[in-house]
């Protein structure tokens, strides 16, 4: 297999500490691309993914770009039946927490670190007073559902952490850097279980080099 990710990137780190999660290490080939030299913008890259947005898995002739799609697939074709279920009502979970993530909470998290962390990492100006009060607003809104949904378990789906986790924990390294602004201390659940996704093997080897590098 082939996977095309970039650094400090959310949704490529998902997938790479997912090929790592899966012990697909061995058999997958990484290409990053430093998106700011442009070097993703290829027309033979474009036949890839016409988006012309990393992350994309090649598996043979199948190529399949979308960061959440492809933690599903690399699940299913290893049998991980303990990192993505796929009986019906397991799978609907998954999809349910990713789909939340995309839209809500790390849509939230990800407007304030943007503020807050991505702009000063690529020199792109002062941080959006407002723009951080009203993701941190947001945040808080969707916070709270996560924080009284790890009430009484350890990971989004359970006892063990799955294709959810590292779905909604993706901006972990973004959340939990010192500047980030984003209202963590509030929500000690939450808090907590970044804190040890970011303990888990394959998330340990995917982190970014230096937290204030861990902008998209
Ligand atoms: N919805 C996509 C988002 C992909 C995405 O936005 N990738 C960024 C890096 S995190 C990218 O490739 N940006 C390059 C560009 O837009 O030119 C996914 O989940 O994979």
């Amino acid at each position: 297999m082939k996977l095309y990710v970039t650094d400090l990137s959310p949704n490529s780190r998902r997938v790479l500490a997912t090929i790592h999660h899966l012990g697909l290490g061995h058999e997958t080939e990484v290409q990053k691309f430093n998106l700011l030299a442009g070097e993703h913008q290829s027309d033979e890259f474009r036949v890839i993914n016409p988006n012309v947005k990393v992350p994309v898995l090649v598996d043979g002739d199948f190529r399949l770009w979308e960061a959440n799609p492809i933690m599903i697939y690399l699940a299913d074709r290893q049998g991980a039946e303990e990192f993505c279920p796929s009986d019906r009502m397991g799978r609907i979970e998954v999809l349910r927490w990713q789909s939340w993530e995309v839209q809500h909470f790390n849509r939230a998290l990800g407007d304030i670190v943007w503020e807050t962390v991505a702009k000063q990492v690529f020199g792109m100006g002062p941080a959006d007073e407002e723009k951080i009060s009203s993701g941190q607003e947001n945040f808080r809104r969707f916070a709270a559902v996560l924080e009284d949904h790890l009430a009484d378990r350890d990971y989004v789906l359970g006892d063990k952490p799955t294709a959810a986790d590292f779905a909604v924990g993706s901006h972990s390294a973004l959340a939990l850097h010192p500047q980030s602004q984003v209202p963590l201390l509030e929500f000690p659940k939450v808090l907590a279980w970044l804190q040890s996704l970011e303990a888990l093997p394959a998330w340990a080897k995917t982190a970014p080099e230096a937290p204030a590098q861990a902008a998209e």
